[in-house]
């Protein structure tokens, strides 16, 4: 066997080419994008690799840092989406998906706390079933980018309690679909419901990723949000927020889920005949909130 030929290519280890040789083994079976997924991380890979140097101790840290990663650390959640989410890795896929019209209402994250099934609720319910927190009134009209309204579309709103955790996060203490709901936009497409003022709240982190956060001497906090997915046959769905103007943490969300034109407003509204005519306590906050359309 003659293993010195020159033209026997892509068998021997070298580091200065080693990732063309590893690339170099990927057969011609192989699904081409997969192909082309799996070349361009081993490349960029190895060079990340030769760039820091590092250790075996250290690869073999890294390596017990993403196997920790991928272990449940309670009974529904590991913490891929999480790492993914605090290096900003979800943002840019979504902004890599979703670069839409101007005007549209633009994406951001999912997060790990959606749940299907909600309550479907008529217009003007209150979502919040624990009542703390500061009442709050949302209301807006869901469109086309051309101003037209979109009637019957579906939005779906989920967010923290006042004392920042998910109903899903406090089984014991939280009612079941605390602060969850889906509403459906009237015939002018105007869609109002009660809630009270969201807060901001650390991403859970007492697994692997809030370790991390500590480590490289970031807060683990998420500037506080509501959560939307609104969607309308023939329309892209909206998966997005509205964040409060005043969070100490508008400008250093730790998933970099902000967005200017996510920042909405909330008012002090004074007004006995407008909090009698919502049900709402005197006085109230005010958030209006219009969702735009893009279509599919
Ligand atoms: C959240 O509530 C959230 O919205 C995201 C994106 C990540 C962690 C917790
Ligand atoms: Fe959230």
């Amino acid at each position: 066997l003659q293993t010195t030929d020159d033209s026997f290519d892509g068998g021997y280890f070298e580091e200065e080419r080693s990732s063309e040789v590893v690339n170099s083994r990927i057969g011609d079976a192989a699904d081409p994008r997969l192909k082309e997924v799996l070349s361009v991380l081993t490349k960029h890979l190895h060079n990340a690799v030769k760039e820091i140097e590092p250790t075996h101790e250290e690869w073999f840290a890294a390596i017990r840092f993403l196997t920790e990663t991928g272990q449940m650390c309670s009974d529904w959640r590991q913490e891929y989406i999480l790492l993914s989410d605090v290096l900003g890795v979800t943002m840019l896929v979504d902004a890599i998906n979703h670069r839409r019209p101007s005007g549209a209402t633009p994406n951001t994250i999912l997060g790990p706390f959606y749940i299907e099934g909600a309550p479907e609720y008529p217009n003007g319910a209150n979502i919040c079933l624990d009542h703390k927190g500061e009442p709050t009134l949302v209301r807006g009209r869901v469109t086309d980018v051309d101003g037209n309204p979109v009637a019957g579309a579906r939005i779906d709103v989920w967010q923290t309690n006042d004392d920042g955790f998910y109903d899903v996060q406090q089984k014991e203490e939280q009612p079941e679909y605390n602060l969850r709901g889906v509403f459906t936009s009237d015939a002018n497409g105007d869609y109002w419901f009660q809630t009270v003022k969201p807060r901001f709240y650390p991403i859970p982190d007492d697994g692997p990723v809030g370790k991390l956060l500590g480590d490289l001497d970031r807060h683990p906090n998420r500037a506080a949000h509501m959560h939307f997915i609104v969607t309308a046959e023939g329309y892209d769905e909206i998966i997005t927020h509205i964040f409060t103007p005043d969070c100490p943490y508008l400008k250093e969300d730790t998933v970099f889920g902000v967005k200017k034109d996510l920042v909405a407003e909330f008012h002090t509204v004074d007004d006995p005949a407008m909090a009698a005519q919502y049900g709402l306590p005197n006085p109230f906050l005010l958030t209006d909130w219009n969702f735009v359309l893009a279509p599919k």
